[in-house]
């Protein structure tokens, strides 16, 4: 009985392995050797501070104010993917360190700008990796902090704010200087979007972010950028792998004309300036205006017996 139980699970994964395998998506993926004949490569384009080796493509070295990018050139037609990202981030600083990198899937190709080393007023969907934090003062969480955001092309990244204001959600992770390789997973499927990563060296995806009510349209493309500024590190790529989720024989609606839509964003992040003291800082106010009512009660109590007793011994000398 278990020996069948196994071999069912055995023979489910290996049919999962092979699945996946079945529909990595050529023209959207890069994986060593990324070099086709020659300098190009075939389906991705690169600018800026961009270095392609045999091992890895360096999108910044660790140096003050670079920004580089590769772009995907082929639109993405598939409907339900899954992007599998392996990354690393490393670099000399131990406590100062910056400024990441952002995963896209946009309408534009191509164009620098100030986010992330890409242009601003962004149409699509992009997971930042940020591994600095522009607030200055109490935050409510650590950094290197992954986020996914989507914009339609009308707000500006608010960089003070690490961009909170797009964000449909987060979470911390430790990604810089580890040894083993590092991941992470984009997975869109039936308007759900979900990240996972894979940061730990146990060879096994852990989730991250899941937001469900995300309407991405087809056609866009899938690029990766990274910048440094006073602070930087080396911010490699070493694959880009997308699966896809659609199945054979699936109808989809027409989404070649959709502007990117999601039914829930976070709450915005306070702005370092409109800070309100935190729940902790709150509760110890509390604590000490408590202690201060405390203290006060026992020194009238003791104030009290000593008066009663001093009151008690002029009556007694009187008596006497
Ligand atoms: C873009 O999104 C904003 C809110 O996020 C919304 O107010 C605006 O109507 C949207 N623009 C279009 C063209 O849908
Ligand atoms: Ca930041």
């Amino acid at each position: 009985m278990n020996f069948l139980l196994l071999f069912i699970q055995f023979a489910i994964s290996v049919h999962a392995e092979w699945n996946t395998k079945d529909f990595l998506k050529r023209e959207h993926s890069l994986v060593k050797p990324y070099q086709g004949s020659g300098v190009t490569m075939p389906y991705w384009d690169f600018m800026g501070s961009t270095v392609i080796t045999n091992s890895y493509i360096r999108l910044t070295p660790d140096l003050q104010s670079k920004s580089g990018a590769i772009w995907n050139s082929v639109p993405c037609k598939v409907h339900n993917w899954e992007a599998q990202v392996q990354f690393k981030v490393s670099g000399k600083g131990k406590d100062l360190f910056g400024d990441g990198f952002m995963i896209w899937y946009t309408k534009d190709r191509m164009e620098g700008g100030p986010v992330f080393g890409s242009k601003d007023f962004f149409t699509g969907l992009a997971i930042s990796v940020d591994t600095y934090s522009n607030q200055n003062g109490p935050h409510n969480h650590q950094h290197p902090y992954i986020s996914a955001m989507l914009n339609n092309g009308s707000k500006k990244y608010d960089h003070d704010k690490d961009g909170t204001h797009l964000q449909l959600a987060g979470c911390e992770t430790k990604i810089r200087n580890l040894k083993h390789d590092t991941f992470i997973a984009i997975n869109y499927e039936n308007d759900v979007l979900k990240v996972f990563t894979d940061v730990e060296g146990k060879n096994g995806w852990k989730p991250c972010l899941e937001v469900p009510g995300v309407k991405l349209p087809t056609g866009y493309y899938f690029g990766v950028s990274a910048v440094t500024g006073e602070l930087s590190d080396n911010h490699d790529l070493i694959s880009f792998k997308l699966y896809s989720k659609d199945m054979p024989g699936q109808e989809f609606e027409d989404r070649s004309d959709l502007l990117p839509t999601a039914e829930f964003f976070e709450a915005p992040r306070d702005r370092a300036e409109d800070v309100k003291p935190s729940a902790p800082f709150r509760r110890f106010l509390t604590f000490i205006f408590y202690l201060f009512i405390a203290l006060l009660v026992i020194c009238a109590i003791i104030g009290g017996i000593w008066y009663y007793q001093s009151w008690n011994e002029k009556k007694a000398k009187r008596f006497y």
